[in-house]
C-alpha cells in the first residue's frame, strides 16, 4: 500500500510559524516531505524562524506578512507561487488572544482579535484556493480551539472568532469539495505555548498556576499538551489519508470535551 501519509513533492504554507504550535506543525509536514512556507509579521521572527527550521535540519521559505492585510497577502501568495511553488496545504495558524473581562474589553480590542483569528484565515484561505483549483486539489487546515465549542471568563472575542472559524471551515469544505480541496479544522486543548503562559505561570510560593491546576484536572490526560502532539493529526489531515474527511473539526485535547472534570 502506497503511503497515504506522504507529503513528498507538497509546498505547504503555514502562517505564524516562527515557533509555537505553526513552527511543530510544519516541522511535523517536513518530516512527511513537505517543502515548508512560512510567514511572520517581523523580519526579524521570519530571520529566527528560518534559523530553527535550519536548526532542525529543515529548509523553509520564511516570508514577512500580516495576514490581516489583504494586498499584503495576495502579494506574498504570488511571491510564493513564483519562488517556492503553487501551495498544496495550508494550515491557517497565526491568532492572537486578548484576556479581558468583556465589559473592560474595547470594541477595538475585540475587533483586533476577530482580524486576526478569523478575518485572516478568510483573506489567506481566499488568494491560496484559485492556485489550488488550477492544480486540481489542495489541504487547508484551520486551527480552531476549545473555544470553537465552549466559552470562559475574559476569552470573549477569541471564543467569537474560534467558533466563526469552525463554520467558515465548514462553510469552505461545502463550497469547494467539489474542486477536490478539503477543509478542516484541528482544535487544539491546552498546549504549552508562549501564548498560555501566563496561565501556568508558578506562584510566588512555588505553587502551580490556580488556571494550570484547572486544566490539569479537566484533562483526563493529566498534563498540558505539547505543540508536538498536533504535528500527526495535522500530517494525517494535509494528506491524501484524509481525502474523504471534509469539514471537520479534529480535536486534539486529552480529552477535555468528553470529561466532566475530576471532582475536588
Ligand atoms: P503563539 O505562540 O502566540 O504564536 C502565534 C503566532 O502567530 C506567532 O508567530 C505570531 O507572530 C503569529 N501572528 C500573530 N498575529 C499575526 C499576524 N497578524 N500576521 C502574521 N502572524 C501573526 O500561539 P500558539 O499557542 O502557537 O497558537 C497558534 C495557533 O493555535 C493560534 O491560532 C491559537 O489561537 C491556536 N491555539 C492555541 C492553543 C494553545 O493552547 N496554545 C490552543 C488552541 C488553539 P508574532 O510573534 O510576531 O506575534
Ligand atoms: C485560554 C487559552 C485557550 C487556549 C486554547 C484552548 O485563555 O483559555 O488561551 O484559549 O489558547 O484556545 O483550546
Amino acid at each position: 500500500m502506497n503511503n497515504q501519509f506522504d507529503l513528498t513533492g507538497k509546498v505547504a504554507l503555514v502562517t505564524g510559524a516562527s515557533y509555537g504550535i505553526g513552527f511543530a506543525i510544519a516541522s511535523a509536514l517536513a518530516d512527511a516531505g513537505a517543502v515548508i512556507v512560512f510567514n511572520d509579521i517581523k523580519q526579524e521572527l521570519v530571520d529566527k524562524g528560518v534559523a530553527a527550521y535550519k536548526e532542525a535540519g529543515i529548509t523553509a521559505h520564511g516570508y514577512v506578512c500580516d495576514v490581516t492585510d489583504e494586498d499584503a497577502v495576495q502579494a506574498m501568495v504570488a511571491k510564493i507561487e513564483a519562488e517556492v511553488g503553487v501551495i498544496d496545504v495550508l494550515v491557517n495558524n497565526a491568532g492572537i488572544i486578548k484576556r479581558i473581562p468583556m465589559l473592560e474589553m474595547s470594541a477595538k480590542d475585540f475587533r483586533q482579535v476577530i482580524d486576526v483569528d478569523l478575518n485572516a484565515p478568510f483573506i489567506v484561505s481566499k488568494a491560496v484556493i484559485p492556485g489550488m483549483m488550477k492544480k486540481g486539489g489542495g489541504k487547508i487546515i484551520n486551527i480552531c480551539s476549545m473555544m470553537s465549542e465552549l466559552g470562559r471568563e475574559t476569552v470573549s472575542a477569541y471564543a467569537a472568532a474560534k467558533g466563526g472559524l469552525k463554520m467558515l471551515t465548514k462553510n469552505i469544505a461545502s463550497e469547494y469539495g467539489q474542486y477536490n480541496i478539503q477543509c478542516n479544522g484541528i482544535g487544539p486543548g491546552y498546549i504549552a505555548t508562549p501564548q498560555t503562559a501566563p496561565l501556568r505561570e508558578v506562584q510566588p510560593d512555588g505553587s502551580k498556576h490556580p488556571f494550570d491546576q484547572f486544566i490539569l484536572a479537566k484533562t483526563p490526560a493529566n498534563r498540558w499538551g505539547e505543540a508536538s502532539d498536533l504535528g500527526g493529526p495535522a500530517v494525517f489531515l494535509a494528506s491524501s489519508a484524509s481525502d474523504f474527511v471534509n469539514g471537520h473539526i479534529l480535536y486534539v485535547d486529552g480529552g477535555i470535551l468528553a470529561y466532566i472534570g475530576k471532582q475536588p
